[in-house]
């Protein structure tokens, strides 16, 4: 795993390249994606940002305006062709969150558990760590490659961000860089991002789901009655985490003849991804990590199992939950040792 920069610089030489986020990219794509565009770029290798979805929360946005980042829309995309080379990256190909584009995915990097069939990559970097903009840093520590302040700070908000503040997922590796990264990164702009994650217009739609948490057990749901993005619903599962108590929350939201789910783990013995997976076999699917996951659910497939789509719902998770063998919670950390994980 060591000395892979040389394989990609190489692999991509002569092509046109792409890197693709997930959609609606959130602060880790986006900054993974603008840190290996920028250290491709001292190989003399030009690559395009594109993503599916907007980037239009504050927080996401404001990264974008101030890095000067430039991001292309799939809709904007008009001349990509079959041979130009696609890199994903904080998302791998098939993953629903990532829209099938027409070039070749030919490289990824990611921290997600391998999920999809497909194996066509000529290069790929998927460590289960903390956050993308991780592996993204570690190029540029261990090749020794100059690192601007903007890519510092872009990269160290992305694992703070995926990482809930070194509280959730967080290995080795993510602790090493972050030592790499802060010296050079401008913690008040840092800050500033954090300080912008929920938004004025979103105050009363988030004190209104609030109101309607029901928690059986330790497990927390909340539904949320409005149109809200997914990062909106990241912000609602990470905030009922909080509640003393609770240690398993699902939010969802109605969404495309659908559900949209967002979930969130405290104990290790309560896997995220592992759960959600199984809770929508039938109805939907999902996946992730052990302390964060996601996933959707069909309308006509839930409501099939009974009207009264909120007790299926927490009945689907809480069946799932309770057939896991009970031992004494612990808390999830994730530390791996070295990191080559
Ligand atoms: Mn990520």
């Amino acid at each position: 795993m060591s000395n892979r920069l040389g394989e990609l610089v190489k692999l991509l030489r002569g092509h046109r390249v792409f890197i693709q986020t997930h959609n609606f990219p959130d602060p880790d794509a986006i900054a993974s994606a603008y840190g290996l565009q920028v250290l491709l770029g001292q190989f003399d290798i030009q690559t395009i940002i594109c993503h599916h979805g907007n980037v239009e929360r504050a927080t996401t946005a404001n990264m974008v305006a101030e890095f000067g980042i430039e991001m292309t829309n799939d809709e904007d995309l008009e001349d990509m062709t079959a041979e130009d080379y696609i890199i994903t990256v904080d998302a791998q190909k098939g993953n629903s969150n990532i829209r099938e584009l027409i070039g070749n995915e030919i490289a990824c990097i990611d921290h997600h558990p391998v999920t999809g069939e497909y194996s066509g990559y000529e290069y790929s970097d998927i460590r289960l760590v903390g956050s993308c903009a991780t592996i993204i840093a570690d190029y540029y520590r261990k090749h020794k490659i100059r690192m601007s302040e903007m890519v510092a700070t872009a990269l160290l908000y992305g694992i703070k961000c995926d990482t809930r503040d070194f509280t959730r997922g967080v290995t080795q590796l993510d602790v090493d860089i972050y030592s790499y990264l802060f010296p050079k990164a401008n913690s008040q702009r840092i800050r500033h991002f954090q300080s912008s994650e929920i938004e004025f217009d979103e105050l009363n739609a988030f004190a209104d789901s609030m109101r309607n948490v029901e928690i059986f057990n330790g497990v927390a749901f909340a539904e949320l009655n409005f149109a809200c993005s997914d990062a909106f619903m990241a912000t609602v599962s990470d905030f009922v985490l909080d509640v003393d108590g609770v240690n398993f929350v699902v939010v969802y939201t109605r969404r495309n003849n659908g559900f949209k789910f967002s979930v969130r783990s405290e104990y290790e013995e309560r896997d995220a991804g592992l759960i959600i997976s199984e809770a929508l076999k039938d109805v939907g699917g999902g996946g992730g990590h052990k302390s964060m996951a996601g996933g959707y659910a069909d309308e006509a497939k839930v409501l099939g199992i009974s009207i009264d789509y909120v007790k299926v719902i927490q009945n689907l998770f809480i069946n799932v939950i309770n057939s896991i063998p009970h031992t004494e919670p612990t808390v999830s950390n994730e530390v791996f040792e070295g990191d080559d994980v």
